[in-house]
Parts: C-alpha cells; structure tokens; sequence
C-alpha cells in the first residue's frame, strides 16, 4: 500500500514549509484556510508522482485506448478529504495532524466545494471518474472551468436567494494549468472554399471570425490504492492577445474588445438549470468552446503517440457524450478532420461514427436541446454545414427504407422545423446509444425513441447508473464503513458486491444493535448540523425523513409538503392521536427562473415556520429545510437518512442517484417504481421497501390518451380537499392569499398547458399517505427497521459506478487496464 510514502514526520515537515513558503507565516501564526492550503500542497505533492506514473505507463502502453468523458457538468465536491481516502492514508494525515494540534476535519470544512455541475448528471460523472481511476481505466473527463459554480444557495425570509459561487476565491489547490496545451476556438465570421493550388482540392477558408485561447486547468483524479491518476481537464476562456487578425480584420480595435469580452463571458458562469434547456446562445459558446478545444487536444494527442494514420482512431479513442450538451463532437471532429487532416467526407464519418457514443438522462420534454437554426447558423457556420450534410444523407436513407413516410422524418430528421435537433444527430451519428436504468431504456426504446430503435436497435443499449463507495460511504460515513470493515474486511471498498456479506448478520441482534447506533450517532450529527445552521432543535431519535435533490416539480417535492400539512391537520384534529415523532429533511436548489420552484421551497419554510413553533403538537413533528443542498452536506445528511424519500411521478425520473446513496447508507425508499428504485426493489425485496403510486405505464398511457381530471379527486377526498385549499386562505402565508396562487392553479387549473396537476400528485396523494403510515409502523417496530435498513445496505452491491463502468467497458469503451507500479521508497 502507497500509505507507507506517507511518512508522518514528512508530512508534517511539508505542511510547515509550505505554510512557510506560501504565506511567510508560522503554522500557529496561519489561518485555517492558509493551513487548508499548505495541507493540499502537501497532498498533491504526493499525487503528483503517481499521477507522472500513471501517465507515463499509458504512453508506454500504446495499445491503451482512452475514453473522453465529455460533459459541461463535473459535480466533483471537495477533494482533500477523497483524495486522502483514495491515497489510503487519511488515517495517517488525521494522527499527523492531531499532532500538530489541527483538526482534520475543520481543515476539510475549509474547501469549497467545487460545484461544477448542476445535480444528478454532473455528479454521475465526477462518479464515474472515480471509478474508472480505481479500475484502473485509462480516462480524461473535459469540461468546462467555470469562474462561478453552481449557486450558493440562502433562504431569506423563506424565499431562496442565490448568491455567486465564487470557488476560485482563495485559489484551488488541486488544479494546474497547463498553457502549453492551449488551442485556438473560433466562432461565427463566414465560410468560403477555395482550390488548393497544390493539390487542387477545395480548401475551407474560414473568416470574419470572433476567436478565444482554451487554456487547460488539469486537476488529479486518483484512484483507490492503486497509484492511477486520471486527469480532469477543464477549460479556462483568455483573451487572444498576441493573435494576427486575418486581412480582413486588420486593425480592428472594435474586434480586439469584443473578443475580450467573449473570452471573459464564455466560461463566465454554470447555467444552473436542471432538466431544462434555455436556448441561450452563450451557452452554445460554451459547448463549442470546449469541445473543440477538448477534440484538438485529442487529435494532437492521438498524432504524437500514434502517428497520422487516423483511421486508427476509433482502436485508440472513445468519446462518451455526456447528454445532448457535448454532442456537437460529431460535426466538431468532422470538421477538423476533412478541413484540417483532409479526409475525405467517408474517412472521416466512418471515423467520427464508430468514435462517439451517447448517453441519454432524461425524457423530460424540456430538456431536448433545439437550437434554432438561425441561431446556430451564424456562430457556427461551418459546423451548421457539415450538420447540413449528415442530415441530408440520413433523410436520404430513411426516405429508402420507409418511401414516402414523412412521419418518420418528423420525428428523426436532425433539422426539422427550423431547429437543430441535438439528440437526434447524437444518435444518428454515434454507435451506441443509452440509458441510464432499465426502466428509462425500455421507455426510449419504446416510447420516446421507437422509431430510432426500430432502424438501428443495435446501438441502444443500458447503463444502470451507480454511485462511489468511496465517497458516499468511506468518507462520508467513517462510523459505519469502519464497522462493516471490521465485520466483512475492506473488500468492499473497491469491489461493493463483497458488501452481501452483510446479509447473514441481518439476523444477529448484536450486529443490528450497533448498526443503529451508528445511524443514530450520525443522526446526531446532522441534528448538531442543522442546530448550527437552521436554529431548529430536532430529536434524533425521530424518524428523519429526507428528501434531497434538485426542486422540480416532476421530482414532487410538493407531494411531501403537501402531505406534511395533512398530518399536521390531523394532530390538530386528533391530539390523542398516536403518532411517531418525525423530522421532514428537505434540501434543494431551484432553478434561478423557476417560479413554481421557488414556491415550492417558499412554502416548505413556512410550513416548517408554523409547525415548528406550535408548542400544542410537542414536536410530533419538524420540518426542516437545509440551506445550499450540495455535495459536501450531502454526505452527511445520507449517513443520518432513517427514510429516502424518491418519490417522482413514474417514468420521468431517468434514473435518480440519491436513491443510491441513501440504500447505501441503510436508508429504505419510500418511492414510486421509476427510475433506478425498480432495481433497488428487485435488489433488496418489495419487504424492505415501501413502493406506492401509479405505474409508468398508467402515467404514459394518460398523458397519451387524457382521462384524469385532478378535480374529481379534489371533491371526493375533504381532507386533501383541506389541505389544497390551505395554499390560499393564508394558513401559511400569514393571511396572504396569492402566496402559493401559481402552486394551487399548477393543481387544479383547468387553463394550465397541458393539463392541470400534470405529475398526478393528487392521484398519488392518497397511495401515498398510505405508504407513509406503513412507514410509520415499520419503524415502530425497532426488530423489523433494523433489519430493512441493514438488508438496504447489504443488498446495495449493485449500485457502485464500479459496475456501471465496468459495463461501459465491456460493451462500449472496451477499454483494457493498466497497471501502474511506482517504486516504494
Ligand atoms: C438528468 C439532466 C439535465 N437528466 C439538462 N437530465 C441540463 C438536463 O443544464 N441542462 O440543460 C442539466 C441536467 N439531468 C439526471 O441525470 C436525471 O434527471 C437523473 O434521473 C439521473 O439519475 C441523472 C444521471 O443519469
């Protein structure tokens, strides 16, 4: 093990001096965010070695083939402490540093999160790069350097305010840049072919074009025990200084300024939209941006190691699009091919199409990124022509095999109704299309892509989606990763089926005994957490009871506050009546301009106000709402999760990767059968679970045929009846009737586009509260809870991104390991 390089005395030696050498201070003179600092350095210090390893066996290894995850989204979270889990010497730091008097833990605490992404999409990729490190994969994630995060999230008067995620602030210490690999981008300007006189091809000409320096910041992805480190590359926007303006731009100042300010806004900031596409052209600017800097890279790469013979490229390279948003690789690596190495249109879609491959997160309407036409035409002419010919090739085939069949084109042309249709040209275009949980797959397959599977059912294919072990139980919850170690060894820590060992203590009463005493520590934790952060006291020994994730309305966080106002009712009502204590976590970020959103989390405040401070129900009930949801709370809030709320309308949750983390940690789901939670219930038994509400199929087949009406349920059931009324007679809003007027009409109203109540809260309210009662009871029986917590943590095996990745090896990437050796001083 690489622990014994971390020598203690070294260590300590390291963070002194570089405390010296960075602030010219003492360590008892340095902050805590100076000794953050100095710590890092020292960390990195000891990465960087493995991380030359690590890349010097790759080129030795030429037969490695390398996939490129491309993605606008890595949600990395801190990488101190992961770092140090994964180098397998946290507990070496945590002793040297407790002999230096500091605090590990404090010194964690000091790192911003790096929030590089918006939810579920982005941290399945910071997952995924952790695994492939550990599994010793040969991989590079290319993303973008936002200046600004993901927003820090604040609750002001009960209103979410965002606030600029400045991570860049202190200076990150795990980054490096690397100016010798810039590449030029450029954008807009016209497009013109003239002969060659050499060779007397067309040569494309490209002018009156705005262009940007992509500079690359590389940060270490270190893989567990095993002395891999991958890169992340991130790609930072400069202005182009030094550049020689074509003819036609000689002398333009007006030009030099505007590029500025292109390079400055570009990488500006994260659009913070979840599930939803905005069209907005700046962010079109950033896909281009670094996906063409991103596929220069690759190619210079690919010609130092492999030579100029670039019909090997799909044997050495893969590229994973990330959803539709890096997708224009395909017209991007088209374009340098034939105007750059001069293949010829054949060569360079043969190469293009068995290099790219795309994954599909979601089916929500909204987010099908189209780009209008005139839009994308003009920042992008070249590539809008190429898109032009792979559209125009495709149509041709599908008007041969399905003659004179203008539905087909409808729905799978790449430019149709003046839009640029993203997804369609990914699939068209890549080799491998898929989902990211069976029932998500089965739905593209038969519902929002059926006629792309049933000209090329080959290509689709799916990828369950899965969490790392590494962070959302080594690190995130030290108490119970150090029992399961001592009863089962740390297998499990790089191979999670190992964790299935588990089963057979689920009938020892000593084991559950201290399984729950874990829990209920980590309970205490959060509950110190949020006195800290909330001034609310809750009682750990209630049931906690969380919902963290994105706020949207398909995901119902409504449904959850809805039915909290029903029990508070009912205590009201029937004080006599019995009633296990419950605390009702909630943490979510709304999206800056989604008003039905925001309600949402301004409602969940003043119902937590009102309930929270009415003495007469004594605490049967809390409601807490956890500021600035993110990676780093989030573990925490896992680890003390007595009940995982994943409670989306069916089919509309792709996958869901909080649902994960909560089995992971022995917290059962209470939850619709959408997304990954059918295969957690196939995993841990319909026993150990508490499923409830309509079906996918029931779902689709209203929204195919109409047939619900909300109001129905509205006048045949008094108390749900009750509590929609409440949004507008002031109970929480202190008298004010238009508070939640946008939620009570997304329920009820007629007029709403397309139908009113369109996630069927109502007709899932009562399935619902029914399930909640089952909950209620399971926990009251302290022999039975202990055990479907401990089965949900046994029977989690399935759920590491280590699978998922192992399976985008075997029928994607088909990538081979590399082992890295590093001499033991
Ligand atoms: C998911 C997104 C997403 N699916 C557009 N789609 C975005 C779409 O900024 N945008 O434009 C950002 C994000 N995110 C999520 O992906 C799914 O909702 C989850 O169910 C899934 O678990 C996750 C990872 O596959």
């Amino acid at each position: 093990m690489n622990s014994k390089r971390f020598d203690k005395e070294t260590f300590k030696e390291a963070v002194k001096d570089n405390v010296k050498t960075l602030y010219r201070k003492k360590i008892e003179e340095a902050s805590q965010q100076q000794i953050f600092q100095a710590v890092s350095y020292a960390v990195k210090e000891q990465i960087i070695d493995d991380w030359l390893a690590t890349q010097e066996a790759y080129y030795q290894k030429k037969e490695a083939k390398m996939v490129y995850y491309m993605s606008m989204e890595f949600l990395m979270g801190r990488a101190l402490g992961n770092n140090l889990i994964n180098l397998t010497a946290y507990t070496e730091v945590k002793e040297a540093l407790d002999e230096m008097g500091l605090d590990l833990n404090a010194i964690e605490d000091q790192e911003p999160d790096p929030a590089l992404g918006n939810g579920g999409l982005g941290r399945l990729a910071a997952c995924f790069l952790d695994s492939l490190a550990t599994l010793n994969y040969p991989a590079y994630g290319c993303g973008i350097r936002y200046r600004y995060g993901m927003f820090k999230q604040r609750i002001k008067d009960g209103y979410q305010v965002e606030a600029p995620d400045n991570w860049l602030k202190e200076g990150y210490p795990f980054e490096l840049r690397r100016p010798e690999y810039a590449k030029e981008v450029r954008f807009g300007g016209s497009v013109r072919f003239e002969k060659d006189p050499e060779t007397g091809r067309d040569k494309f000409v490209q002018e009156g074009y705005e262009s940007v320096r992509a500079v690359p910041y590389d940060m270490p992805i270190v893989g567990y025990g095993n002395h891999v480190v991958n890169t992340l590359r991130i790609w930072d926007a400069e202005a182009i200084t030094d550049f020689q303006l074509d003819s036609f731009d000689r002398g333009d100042y007006h030009k030099a300024v505007e590029q500025e300010n292109l390079a400055k806004n570009i990488v500006e900031v994260l659009y913070p939209n979840d599930n939803h596409y905005a069209g907005k052209e700046l962010r079109l600017k950033q896909q281009y941006f670094f996906i063409s800097a991103s596929l220069q890279a690759l190619l210079a790469k690919f010609k130092r190691e492999h030579g100029n013979d670039l019909s090997k490229l799909p044997d050495k390279v893969v590229i994973q699009m990330n959803d539709t948003h890096p997708t224009i690789a395909v017209p991007e690596l088209m374009h340098l091919l034939i105007d750059e190495e001069y293949l010829s249109w054949e060569d360079a879609w043969e190469i293009t199409s068995k290099t790219c491959a795309y994954t599909n997160h979601t089916i929500m309407a909204e987010a099908l990124e189209k780009w209008p036409i005139d839009l994308f035409s003009k920042l992008l002419p070249r590539i809008y022509q190429i898109i032009q010919e792979i559209d125009r090739r495709f149509v041709e085939k599908v008007r041969a095999k399905y003659p004179g069949n203008d539905e087909k084109l409808k729905k799978m042309a790449i430019l149709w109704d003046g839009q640029v249709r993203m997804a369609n040209m990914a699939i068209i275009s890549g080799f491998s299309v898929n989902g990211v949980a069976q029932l998500h797959t089965e739905i593209l397959k038969n519902q929002e892509l059926k006629d792309f599977y049933e000209m090329m059912p080959e290509k689709f294919n799916n990828k369950t989606n899965g969490i790392t072990q590494r962070r959302f139980l080594a690190h995130g919850n030290p108490l119970l990763a150090d029992w399961i170690t001592a009863r089962i060894g740390d297998g499990w820590i790089t191979d999670l089926s190992q964790i299935a060992r588990l089963k057979p203590l689920v009938n020892d009463e000593q084991a559950r005994r201290e399984f729950m005493q874990i829990k209920h520590k980590n309970k205490i934790r959060l509950a110190k957490y949020i006195k800290e952060h909330n001034g609310i006291e809750v009682d750990p020994h209630s049931i906690f009871d969380v919902q963290v994730k994105r706020l949207h309305e398909y995901k119902r966080q409504l449904l959850n506050i809805l039915h909290v106002m029903y029990l508070y009712n009912q205590i009201k009502e029937h004080p006599e009546m019995s009633f296990y204590p419950r605390t009702f976590i909630f943490g979510a970020k709304a999206a800056a301009g989604y008003q039905r959103a925001k309600e949402t989390i301004k409602l969940i405040n003043s119902v937590a106000e009102v309930i929270n401070n009415d003495r007469s129900i004594n605490g049967k009930i809390k409601v807490v709402f956890i500021e600035d949801y993110r990676v780093s709370n989030a573990e925490m809030i896992f680890a003390a999760a007595d009940v995982s709320e994943q409670i989306s309308t069916a089919s509309k949750e792709a996958s869901g990767t909080g649902n994960m983390k909560f089995m992971l940690n022995g917290a059962p789901t209470l939850g619709t059968m959408d997304g990954a939670n059918v295969e957690i219930v196939e995993e841990v038994g319909m026993d150990n679970a508490f499923i409830f509400g309509m079906r996918s199929e029931e779902v689709i087949r209203y929204e195919n045929h109409g047939g619900y009406n909300p109001i129905d349920i509205y006048f045949s059931d008094w108390e749900l009846k009750r509590v929609i009324d409440q949004l507008m007679d002031g109970t929480y809003a202190h008298g004010d009737h238009n508070m939640y007027k946008n939620l009570y009409n997304s329920l009820l109203n007629t007029q709403c586009t397309p139908r009113a109540d369109m996630y069927f809260i109502l007709k899932d309210f009562r399935p619902y509260a029914e399930a909640q009662k089952r909950v209620e009871e399971a926990y009251r029986d302290e022999h039975r809870w202990s055990r479907m917590a401990m089965m949900n943590t046994a029977c989690c095996g399935k759920f590491t991104s280590d699978r998922t990745i192992e399976e985008y090896v075997r029928d994607i990437w088909k990538l081979h390991k590399v082992e890295v050796t590093v001499e033991e001083e």
